[in-house]
């Protein structure tokens, strides 16, 4: 049948994911193509909503995004996925349940500094309180992507540019 794919976005929290996923999603739709936009507004207040920030939780987190992300894709769906995935071993397992270039890493690569200083949710400030644990970037890793189809650095290019640039890969 149709060849979906997926398109893994990830990167640190206030990085810029979820902005890129929903423009490529409204430009795909424009062409035409069905798609599925998986984020945490979706998945972390259901599907996962058993599920924390500590390491094996975010790595069953990730297991089950893969799984469903691969379930749309066989279905014929252009998949398209915002979680931070701070884990490398968690992408690489996702990335395997797919046909090469099935699967489109994009790393939104904007530096913690430029997160931290965006801060929309208020969320960097309350971890350097210590109000909250295992904040990613503060006090929880974000292993950088070593074989990411994309790199994006938000900090350095429009939005109108970076969804060109990714529509060239989908
Ligand atoms: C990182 C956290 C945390 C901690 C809550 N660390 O920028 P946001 O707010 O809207 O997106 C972040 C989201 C991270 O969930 P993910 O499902 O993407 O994480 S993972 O892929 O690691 O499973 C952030 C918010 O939840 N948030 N606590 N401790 N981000």
């Amino acid at each position: 049948g149709h060849a979906g794919k997926c398109v893994w976005f990830t990167g640190l929290s206030g990085s810029g994911k979820s902005s890129l996923a929903n423009a490529l999603e409204v430009e795909l739709n424009r062409q035409g193509y069905h798609t599925m936009l998986l984020d945490g507004d979706n998945i972390r207040h259901g599907l996962c909503k058993d599920l924390g920030m500590g390491e094996a939780d975010r790595t069953e987190n990730i297991r089950r995004v893969g799984e469903v992300a691969r379930l749309f894709a066989e279905a014929g769906v252009i998949v398209i996925t915002a979680f931070i995935s701070p884990f490398r071993t968690d992408r690489e397992t996702v990335r395997r349940l797919f046909d090469e270039g099935d699967f489109i890493e994009v790393h939104v690569d904007t530096p913690l500094d430029i997160c931290e200083q965006r801060d929309p949710k208020g969320l960097y400030q309350k971890a350097r309180e210590g109000k909250i644990r295992d904040f990613t970037g503060i006090n929880s890793p974000y292993e950088v992507p070593t074989r990411a189809e994309l790199t994006l650095n938000t900090a350095y290019m429009s939005q109108q540019e970076a969804v060109g640039q990714l529509l060239k890969l989908v």
